[in-house]
């Protein structure tokens, strides 16, 4: 008896990503929800500059690259040159909450009709682990030795917090990507996440709380109880916007 079958939302490119890392898993339930919704054929994703700059090797669908940053804009054009094509992209917190950050509230307060997955892991990984704007604070980082300080570097940016204000959102989820029960969460808000989209009603993004243990130098599941125990205590998970329920 087959138990599971690998989803063919992706292809069969080996991933890059290090052990332990969630980009992998995330990428894994996208594309089984592109599988489940049957929207392969259809889909156009934008991969970001980050450590998933290779998504468009890994997701089975048509995808485009974006600069660092950038993804937004380039999505809102695919988007409304092919309206008829399901649009998401894939970001990370230093993509899309700092050098992005104008690109994501611009996109949102257009209400583009969109889907974003956000990997929140706090930090700059691609580039070896500097503070980006959503390290916690405390957190000691290669560019924040003794702890992020918020009284110099600021607070962290509550991305899902921000764009639920936004009247172009129909929907802001934030889940922590760090058991099989939150995955199949996450799955789920994906896939209404993605259904949103093809209804029209609007922009939509799911905030993943991820980990890069390799840059927090812990060992993956120190990782998980990092993001479980300090992460979600900065970036509470829940629902913080969804029009149809109002
Ligand atoms: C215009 C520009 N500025 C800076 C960089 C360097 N850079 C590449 S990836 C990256 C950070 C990526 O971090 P994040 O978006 O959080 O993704 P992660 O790698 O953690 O998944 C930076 C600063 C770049 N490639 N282009």
């Amino acid at each position: 008896m087959q138990l599971y079958k690998k989803t063919s939302g992706l292809t069969e490119k080996k991933t890059h990503y290090c052990p332990g890392c969630t980009h992998g898993i995330l990428h894994k339930l996208v594309g089984e929800v592109l599988e489940e919704l049957d929207i392969l054929g259809e889909t156009i994703g934008v991969a970001p500059v980050g450590c998933a700059v290779y998504a468009y090797d890994y997701f089975n669908c048509d995808m485009q690259q974006a600069a660092h940053g950038r993804a937004l804009t380039v999505a809102t054009g695919i988007k409304r040159v092919l309206p008829e094509r399901v649009v998401f992209t894939y970001q990370g917190d230093g993509d899309l909450a700092s050098i992005g950050m104008a690109e994501t509230i611009h996109a949102a307060n257009r209400g583009e009709n969109i889907t974003v997955i956000f990997a929140n892991n706090a930090i700059y990984g691609m580039t070896g682990g500097q503070m980006a704007p959503t390290t916690l604070p405390g957190q000691k980082t290669t560019t924040s030795q003794d702890g992020r300080d918020v009284l110099s570097q600021g607070n962290p940016i509550p991305v899902s917090e921000m764009l639920a204000q936004i009247n172009g959102v129909a929907y802001v989820e934030r889940i922590a990507l760090t058991s099989p029960q939150n995955a199949i969460r996450l799955k789920r808000s994906i896939k209404k996440a993605f259904q949103y989209q093809q209804e029209g009603l609007g922009f939509t993004i799911i905030e993943v709380l991820s980990t890069c243990n390799v840059n927090f130098r812990q060992t993956p599941a120190e990782a998980m109880k990092f993001v479980d125990e300090h992460m979600t205590k900065i970036y509470p998970v829940g629902v913080y916007k969804d029009v149809k329920k109002k």
